[in-house]
């Protein structure tokens, strides 16, 4: 029998995607928020669930080491995408790619007045292109978390990060000036395993776009 395997993050993702796998008839044995397993078995003997870091789901997909995963648009952006096949947004884990700034911060006039603006964030490649297609000179200074700190430490003049509640910005005297695209997590598939292993593979795929759809 053909095995498939999926990848996840834990939090946020996992849970968004519980009630898809569900719909796909795919119920996980473990709880990855409690179990210290990183390959979880499921209720299919022929389905397996491994749990990554959100950042590394498309490099699993990518190379093969997982048929299918789910990312979020920004970890997308930032890996590229190669040799993978998105064919589905699942409209979960929703948020806003924002660019923010200390409170009193003038950020339209430093922009207009074309100054050369500090920018820290994790996503190097999405801030890169949103301020070169709005023809702003930025630094871009690489974090790996916590970017809120950086405008209040003269670290950046800006950051930009994903944004849902805002209670983080609030809780740092930060606001959101510009927002850069909306981000949701999408359904990814290994190219060569699609093809290969199609028969088991399309199955799950149409059963998380019905789901999806509800
Ligand atoms: O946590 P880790 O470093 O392992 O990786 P990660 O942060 O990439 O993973 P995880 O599990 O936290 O997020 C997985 C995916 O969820 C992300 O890739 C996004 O696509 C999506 N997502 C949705 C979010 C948020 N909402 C979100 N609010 N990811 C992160 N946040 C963070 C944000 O960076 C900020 O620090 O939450 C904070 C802001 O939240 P509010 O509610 O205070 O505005
Ligand atoms: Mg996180």
């Amino acid at each position: 029998m053909t095995d498939i395997t999926i990848a996840l993050s834990k939090g946020r993702i996992f849970e968004d995607t519980a009630p898809l796998l569900k719909a796909a008839g795919i119920i996980a044995l473990d709880d990855p928020e409690s179990s210290r397993k990183l390959i979880l078995s499921t209720n299919r003997a022929n389905v397996h669930l491994i749990i990554v870091r959100a950042s590394d789901v498309p490099t699993y997909v990518q190379y093969g080491a997982a048929d299918l995963g789910i990312a979020g648009k920004d970890v997308l952006i930032e890996h590229g995408g190669s040799g993978l096949y998105q064919p589905l947004d699942l409209n979960i884990a929703r948020c806003r790619m924002m660019v923010a700034v200390p409170e009193g911060f003038d950020y339209d006039s430093a922009v207009r007045q074309g100054a050369r603006l500090r920018i820290a964030t994790k996503y190097v490649q999405t801030a890169r292109e949103h301020f070169a297609g709005k023809g702003v000179h930025v630094d871009l200074i690489k974090l790996y978390g916590s970017m809120e700190l950086a405008p209040l430490v003269g670290l950046a003049d800006a950051i930009v990060d994903l944004v849902s509640s805002g209670n983080t910005l609030k809780a740092n005297n930060l606001v959101a000036v510009e927002e850069i695209m909306p981000i949701s997590a999408r359904l990814i598939v290994n190219q060569a395993a699609l093809k290969l292993k199609r028969d088991i593979i399309q199955p799950v795929l149409d059963a998380f776009s019905e789901a999806v759809k509800q």
